[in-house]
């Protein structure tokens, strides 16, 4: 029994201010219409030089070979059609992070710094060594968004994924024993409905999920550029294939989430 004298503990928690007052929302804003834009863009129409390094089933993926300061930083874009599921699943396993140790293999430690609105988190996050180079973090926003498909009014929405790196000033960049990397990260999802013939409900039979997911990852530091590439040629293939399969499993026997 509560003490008369004690103090009164509120139960609801105190409401999450709107996301559009926060000191990150213009950068959010902002990146999340230029990644979406460019995410659109086939292989063909972002200029020359996408190379095709890994296929398997639907699955395409594209580097392009980069270096800054004589840092490997090769963009990458991958599509990939997935059978049974829904763009908004797609994006609600990824952006949740009571999710993320099940299928992100190279994380070591996730650690949610700040609430920025319902659909927008600030993450901390420890990946596993690659011997030789040093341990990698990184600090990124991370915002999940339903947009109207301009292509087909009438079809289902777009839904995305953004990541992109920024400051914590508790968390400085290189403070211990990690290198911070940067990155800007966009997965986009679009459902495609092919309803059955005879009027039936639509089930998980009748739909698809067309995923490109883009990113760009500065290792912040010295490693090796043939290290480098060979890790993401087997990380990047592998991420994509265990994630979706992994939105498959946990839907399977769920009513769909469009
Ligand atoms: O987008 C993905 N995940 C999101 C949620 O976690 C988020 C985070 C992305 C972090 C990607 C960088 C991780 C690099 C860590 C080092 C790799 C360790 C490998 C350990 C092997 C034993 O957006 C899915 C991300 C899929 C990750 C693919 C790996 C990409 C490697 C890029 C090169 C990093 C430079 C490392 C320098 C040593």
């Amino acid at each position: 029994e509560r003490l008369k004298s004690g103090p009164v503990i509120p139960i609801t928690p105190p409401p999450i201010a709107p996301g559009s007052q926060h000191r990150l929302w213009p950068e959010i804003e902002k990146t999340v219409k230029q990644q979406v834009e460019m995410a659109k863009l086939g292989v063909g129409e972002c200029g020359t030089g996408w190379q095709l390094f890994a296929e398997d089933g639907e699955m395409r993926m594209y580097r392009r070979e980069e270096e800054v300061d004589g840092m490997v930083v090769d963009p990458l874009k991958a599509v990939h059609v997935v059978k049974g599921i829904t763009g908004h699943e797609v994006c609600h396993y990824f952006f949740n992070p009571q999710y993320r140790y099940d299928w992100e293999t190279t994380l070591e430690q996730m650690t949610v710094l700040e609430t920025i609105s319902e659909d927008s988190l600030l993450f901390l996050q420890t990946h596993k060594r690659i011997w030789p180079a040093s341990q990698r973090d990184v600090v990124f926003w991370s915002h999940m968004r339903k947009l109207p498909d301009d292509q087909d009014q009438d079809g289902p929405d777009i839904w995305t994924v953004v990541n992109n790196s920024t400051e914590d000033s508790e968390h400085p960049a290189n403070a211990g024993k990690c290198v911070r990397i940067y990155l800007t990260v966009c997965l986009m999802c679009q459902t495609r409905v092919d309803p059955p013939k005879d009027g039936a409900p639509i089930s998980r039979d009748n739909v698809s999920c067309k995923i490109t997911y883009c990113s760009v990852v500065n290792p912040g530091g010295w490693a090796p550029a043939s290290v480098l590439r060979a890790v993401y040629k087997r990380e990047y293939p592998k991420f994509l294939k265990r994630f979706t399969a992994y939105v498959k499993n946990q839907t399977k026997n769920k009513p769909l989430m469009f």
